[in-house]
């Protein structure tokens, strides 16, 4: 067993989030970038994530998928990064909470609303995010208590939600608001943000070799 970080992706999908993680965890990784369609669902990709889908990290023999738990996992396996809350702290609390926030409530009602899934407001009780003017306010509530998610230091849980965060509203599923508008602006503008981006869009593939 080696201690290497390998890293699954495609330039063009939630894997922008744990190339942002590991860019702020600052330990070398090795990319491989999956091809969406049948190399992401061949048998050799699906002994890493039996889903066939991507983000996905490797580390040694251990393998995690679901971007949330990557950027957990991370944040934890490389402490000296400082990008969580240290265990014992009561901000874990606030910082588990906005992370579980943003794997459950807002990515299903972001995935609702870009395929246009209205939920009946008689179901709304039954759904875990009842509605999303409400997901919307609990984001607003989320970034005004202060710099980031989880007290005054950044953490994985900003990476996480604040990209769901931003790209939602680039994407037009969350709602542009100031205070949402605001946070991100401070956020994106962390240098392992740039740096992540900047290596993710040189890695897009030109239109014909995505084309099967
Ligand atoms: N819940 C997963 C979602 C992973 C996911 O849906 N990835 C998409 C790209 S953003 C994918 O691999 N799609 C290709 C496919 O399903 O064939 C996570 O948060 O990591």
């Amino acid at each position: 067993m080696t201690d290497e970080l390998v890293f699954y992706t495609h330039p063009m999908s939630r894997g922008r989030i744990v190339r942002w993680m590991l860019e702020e965890v600052g330990q070398p990784y090795r990319t491989e970038v999956m091809a969406f369609g049948p190399d992401m669902k061949a048998a050799a990709y699906r002994a890493i994530n039996p889903m066939g889908k991507v983000p996905a990290l490797r580390h040694g023999d251990i393998v995690v998928t679901e971007c949330a738990a990557i950027c957990a996992y991370l944040a934890d396996a490389f402490p000296a990064a400082g990008l969580a809350p240290p265990p014992g702290s009561r901000l874990r609390g606030t910082y588990f909470r906005w992370l579980f926030f943003g794997a459950g409530p807002v990515e299903a009602a972001a995935t609702n609303t870009a395929l246009k899934l209205a939920i009946p407001p008689e179901r709304e009780g039954t759904v875990g995010y009842g509605r999303m003017a409400d997901v919307v306010g609990m984001l607003e509530h989320a970034v005004s208590g202060g710099t980031y998610l989880a007290g005054d230091g950044f953490t994985a849980a900003d990476v996480y939600l604040g990209s769901q965060i931003g790209w939602g509203m680039q994407f037009g599923t969350i709602e542009k608001r100031p205070a949402l508008e605001a946070y991100w602006a401070r956020i994106a503008a962390r240098p392992a943000a740039v740096r992540a981006r900047a290596i993710d869009d040189a890695l897009i593939p030109p239109p014909a070799a995505e084309e099967r």
